[in-house]
């Protein structure tokens, strides 16, 4: 096991954070926390890339189906009726289908962001998936208002700025993804001798 302060997470700006011009912003909170970034790059993704990217298992898409419903339900709304299907696996899969059409949109940047427990704390910088839901502070909370009950009615993906690894394994897959092994950098910031 890496040693924490070592942790590895993918952290990409999506297509609205790179035409909003938030990619500074996005960027300042990461490093000013005290998290190294380690590997960065502007990509215009393929399909392809995208759909590679995100999981395709069942259990994704189920827990991506039963997510929004919840969501709807606390609205008063009925996500079945928007979606024509209660199945939420299949609900999943049509989430997938616009998140490749809101991926490839326009260039993103991507980046590996190494330091202590990356994971999680890259996670709580960014705040919760839907950014409707996202307390103020967080770069959701602060720069965005998307939710599913308008975006899932409008037939595309939720806007929510940025995506971060969710898990170690999806970290180690989502490095791996983006970035050849020469892209990604070894060194030291100055202020790790203090904070550390
Ligand atoms: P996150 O990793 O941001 O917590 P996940 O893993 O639940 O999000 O979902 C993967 C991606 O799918 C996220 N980037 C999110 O923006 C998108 N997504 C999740 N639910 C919906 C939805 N109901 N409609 C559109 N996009 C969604």
């Amino acid at each position: 096991m890496a040693h924490p302060s070592e942790e590895k997470t993918v952290v990409l700006i999506k297509p609205d954070g790179v035409k909003r011009g938030l990619i500074g912003e996005i960027i300042t909170r990461i490093e000013k926390r005290g998290l190294k970034i380690i590997a960065l790059k502007m990509v215009w993704p393929t399909q392809e890339h995208i759909d590679k990217h995100y999981p395709a298992h069942d259990d994704w898409f189920r827990s991506i189906g039963e997510r929004l419903t919840e969501f709807f339900k606390a609205q008063g709304l009925d996500a079945a009726k928007h979606f024509g299907t209660s199945d939420y696996i299949e609900m999943g899969k049509q989430t997938k289908g616009w998140l490749k059409n809101y991926l490839t949109e326009g260039p993103i940047v991507a980046m590996v962001i190494q330091g202590m427990h990356a994971i999680s704390t890259v996670r709580k910088i960014v705040g919760s998936t839907y950014p409707a839901e996202a307390l103020p502070g967080t770069i959701r909370g602060d720069f965005s208002v998307d939710a599913p009950t308008a975006a899932n009615v409008d037939g595309r993906a939720v806007k929510n700025l940025i995506h971060a690894s969710g898990n170690a394994d999806e970290a180690r897959n989502e490095v791996e993804h983006w970035f050849a092994p020469e892209e990604i950098h070894t060194y030291k910031r100055a202020d790790e001798d203090i904070m550390f």
